[in-house]
């Protein structure tokens, strides 16, 4: 039924999709305005970091089933994988939506299906629906015609872990929301060509909803423990034992703190319900802004640490090093993009008159823009050098370093591994 499936925006969600359905031996055509991601995926090769994505990539476009273009071409299903970012004042950006619903409208024809997989408010299926009738008004669609209709249209949304895509891609369960039963229909079929979990049926509005629950559900539960690791600190009590103390409880589940919540997604989507539901989004909203102003908070407890250094040694502020342990927005990636780490590191180093040491053992060298007096060092050589230590994500090597050597030495610990 589904000889040629297409993939529009190839990055962390739409490669490793677009992979998947060529690992079932189906045509797949990657599309991405990107001609230099285009040009690597051609090559067999890939542009985005994810464990065991190469591999796959690699015989799928060996095997001729995978091959990446610039412009959309016909196929059967197509699965539009596009960012859906957030404007300044927290609304939905749905415009790279809209321009590969425009970009594949001149290619449909009857009997195709459309997948919308990027988190979206509610509604926007039915928006885009509406876009592609705009562009082909000789094809019907289920917005006015229901199951009758040429061009079948479902929000699906992903729901993978950056760092896991591989194994979640097939083995978590799939909501699927048609825009008519028979919607739902066509989108398990093409699902159930490489998935291994189970299909959910539900409508297009309420699969939106889910996918922002979900990541509002973390997002709150971050935040708790985030403001817990606030009044911790303010009674002198160790928020890491006590969250430890607390989930003994056999209903009881606490999240982690850290220097904020990161990523493209938990740091985004709950705006976009709060967004739409300002009246009522109470809690989203205030566990965003929780979230988001804690690396300032961080900020504050270096400030402290350093102002009680400088009393207890006999050197000037521009001469003490702060060391930052982590820049990833979590632990084990190289992705340093909207990461509260690196919010806070450069904060500290536009601040300190000294230098800022970042130890960042997943990359090879800084990003372009960092204070003029940060500077990348090993592991080793900020752990001898530096008076301040600053724990900010805690990737498996720092797990290693040796508490008990710590005990003389000034330290922040966002995420409790120095205990
Ligand atoms: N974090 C904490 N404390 C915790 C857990 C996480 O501070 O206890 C922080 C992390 O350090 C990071 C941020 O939260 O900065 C987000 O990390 P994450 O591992 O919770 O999630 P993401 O953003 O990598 O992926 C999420 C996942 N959503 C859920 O688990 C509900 C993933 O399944 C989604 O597919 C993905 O968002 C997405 O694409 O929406």
């Amino acid at each position: 039924m589904f000889n040629t499936i297409s993939v529009i925006g190839l990055g962390y969600i739409g490669l490793p999709t677009a992979a998947a359905f060529a690992s079932r031996q189906k045509t797949v055509i990657g599309v991405d305005i990107n001609a230099h991601a285009v040009e690597i995926i051609n090559r067999g090769e890939i542009h985005i970091v994810e464990p065991d994505l190469d591999s796959v990539v690699k015989t799928a476009v060996e095997q001729g089933h995978l091959r990446a273009v610039t412009r959309p071409e016909p196929a059967d299903a197509f699965l539009i994988a596009v960012p859906t970012p957030f404007k300044d004042d927290h609304q939905p950006d749905l415009s790279w939506v809209k321009a590969a619903a425009e970009s594949i409208a001149p290619v449909l024809k009857k009997g195709d299906l459309v997948i919308l997989e990027s988190t979206s408010p509610v509604g926007a299926t039915e928006q885009m629906a509406e876009w592609l009738a705009m562009a082909r008004s000789d094809l019907t669609f289920p917005q006015h015609e229901g199951s009758k209709a040429d061009i079948h249209i479902a929000y699906c949304p992903e729901r993978v872990l950056p760092g896991k895509v591989m194994v979640e891609l097939f083995k978590n369960d799939r909501v699927i929301g048609g825009m008519t039963p028979l919607c739902s229909q066509k989108a398990c079929d093409l699902y159930n060509i490489f998935l291994e979990g189970e299909c959910v049926v539900t409508n297009s509005r309420t699969a939106e909803m889910c996918k922002l629950t979900e990541n509002s559900f973390r997002d709150v539960n971050i935040a708790f423990a985030n403001e817990l690791s606030l009044i911790c600190a303010d009674q002198g009590i160790s928020v890491w034992e006590l969250i430890a103390l607390a989930n003994r409880h056999p209903r009881v589940n606490i999240l982690q703190p850290g220097p904020g919540v990161g990523g493209h997604c938990i740091a985004v989507d709950p705006w976009f319900i709060v967004a739409q539901n300002p009246v009522q989004a109470r809690l989203i909203r205030t566990a965003r802004e929780v979230n988001d102003s804690k690396p300032h908070w961080v900020l504050e407890q270096v400030k402290k640490k350093l102002a009680e250094c400088l009393v207890a040694s006999d050197k000037r502020a521009s001469e003490l090093k702060i060391a930052c342990f982590g820049l990833a927005f979590k632990p084990d990636i190289d992705d340093l993009r909207e990461s509260p780490a690196m919010h806070v590191a450069s904060m500290i180093a536009d601040w300190h008159q000294g230098t800022t040491q970042l130890v960042e053992p997943n990359i090879q060298q800084l990003p372009h823009g960092m204070p003029e007096r940060s500077v990348l060092v090993t592991q080793q050589e900020a752990l001898q050098q530096a008076d301040v230590l600053v724990m900010l994500v805690d990737h498996r090597q720092f797990k290693t370093i040796d508490a008990a050597s710590l005990k003389s030495r000034w330290l922040v610990d966002t995420k409790g591994i120095w205990r």
